[in-house]
């Protein structure tokens, strides 16, 4: 059995021209496979750490020295002989030598670049595909992309105090179709933005960036777009939001700029109730705070039978607080980011747990990407159903759905996109 000889480590460059990790793992049969890890702007506040050096002269203290000198001085000498194919047992020694429940003593992003180069490695030595060697042979599952067409909030420079709207081509027939439309629909809306002289440059996730009137507008716009472009707004593709709330949630209350409102999570309730009256509205993520339990819990008696509601900063990828948010019935899907956490063994652990429970798993990017692909073979690995992945634009978004196309297309008719039926969990 081939073991890990060596592994590298680089201080590389994300989408935002921040630091971000690359590591290589090498075995002793000449096998290497690399894997780079993302970053977020719109943080958790119980996510792991992703830890930074500080040093006010380098990147603006951003830099990530530290992390190469922990891949390279502490984790290679601890797992330098073992087998890459035990997985779960090299998350556990990581997980064990950081030795902190956050990930703080060696930082999540040097752990998660290891744990991820250490499954891309194991699939190569075997000839395999990193989908099917995760996921074993049941994989037939090509997910339904969520395509956040639309920024605001933490991710552009905008009055939009909504994060994320995004388009959701579930009415298509396979995943290539629905990329093509959506793609379709991202042009029709680029211009429309140009007929009203709004600007049409783009946010940190590919997607179109104006000042406009207020939250819903860009909801009127989508939906124009799906209909200029062919499509039907609510049968062929649907709509989607992360208004990502922590970051205007304050003092127990939202404060939205849009129109200078202070809303409760009561009013948020009812302004959501309102937008997915009018709209195809099929999903909202973190439509209320990370630390506004009883809302979620609320929120989810009044929509979550007809909406997907997603938990991300509430569950950052964490078993403890997802099986929190189950006991409470304070959702009904939840968001998976590798470093929300910070190694694959409890990754899958956390999308194991959330959909033995019913409810859908939606696997994400960070706003903070590289061209590394992992996430697009992970939702197929694990069945999820969904992934979100930004923009049909930009490498570090389009590498995602292009790595979709080729495993649609490697896995030929075996391969089920399962469109509406992904929303197992509106009942
Ligand atoms: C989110 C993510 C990804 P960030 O809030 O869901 O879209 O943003 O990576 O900035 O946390
Ligand atoms: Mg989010």
């Amino acid at each position: 059995m081939a073991k890990i000889e060596d592994l590298l480590a680089l201080e590389i460059l994300d989408s935002r021209g921040n630091p971000t990790a690359e590591v290589t793992v090498k075995l002793d049969n000449g096998v290497f496979a690399t894997a780079k890890v993302p970053s977020g702007a719109s943080t958790g506040e119980r996510e792991a750490l992703e830890l930074r050096d500080g040093d006010k002269k380098r990147y603006q203290g951003k830099g990530i020295l530290k992390v190469v000198d922990n891949v390279l001085n502490t984790i290679k000498p601890a797992i330098k002989g073992m087998e890459p194919f035990d997985q779960r047992a090299i998350d556990k020694r990581l997980i064990e030598l950081d030795g902190t429940e956050t990930k703080s003593g060696l930082g999540a992003n040097a752990i998660l670049a290891v744990s991820l180069a250490v499954v891309h490695v194991a699939a190569r030595a075997l000839n395999m595909p990193l989908y099917k060697y995760i996921g074993g042979v049941d994989t037939p599952t090509i997910p339904v992309p969520m395509l956040n067409v639309l920024n605001g909030g933490k991710h552009a420079d905008t009055n939009v105090d909504f994060q994320e709207y995004m388009i959701v081509p579930a009415g298509l027939p396979s995943f290539k179709e629905a990329l093509r439309a959506s793609t379709e629909v991202y042009h029709t809306l680029k211009s429309i933005l140009k007929e009203r002289s709004l600007t049409t440059s783009v946010g940190d996730e590919g997607g179109f960036a104006p000042s406009l009137k207020n939250n819903e507008e860009p909801l009127q716009l989508l939906f124009k777009a799906i209909e200029k472009a062919g499509y039907k707004p609510g049968k062929d593709i649907y709509l989607a939001l992360d208004p990502a709330s922590s970051e205007f949630y304050s003092d127990g209350k939202y404060h939205l700029k849009d129109e200078g409102r202070t809303l409760t999570s009561e009013q948020m309730i009812d302004l959501y109730e309102g937008l997915a009256r009018v709209y195809p509205l099929i999903s909202i993520e973190d439509g209320l705070a990370e630390n506004d339990w009883d809302g979620w819990v609320k929120l989810t008696k009044r929509l979550g039978s007809k909406v997907q509601l997603v938990a991300d900063d509430l569950t950052v990828t964490n078993t403890k607080y997802i099986k929190k948010l189950i006991e409470l019935d304070g959702a009904n899907s939840v968001l998976i980011k590798l470093n929300q956490i910070g190694t694959l063994t409890e990754t899958m652990e956390a999308i194991r747990m959330v959909k033995s429970n019913g409810w859908t798993a939606v696997v994400s990017h960070r706003s903070g990407e590289t061209d590394d692909t992992t996430i697009s073979d992970l939702a197929v690995a694990a069945n999820t159903g969904f992934i979100k992945t930004g923009a049909p634009a930009r490498g570090e978004r389009v590498s995602k759905y292009n790595r979709l196309l080729e495993i649609e297309y490697e896995l030929a008719g075996r391969a089920v996109y399962p469109g509406m039926q992904a929303f197992v969990s509106i009942k």
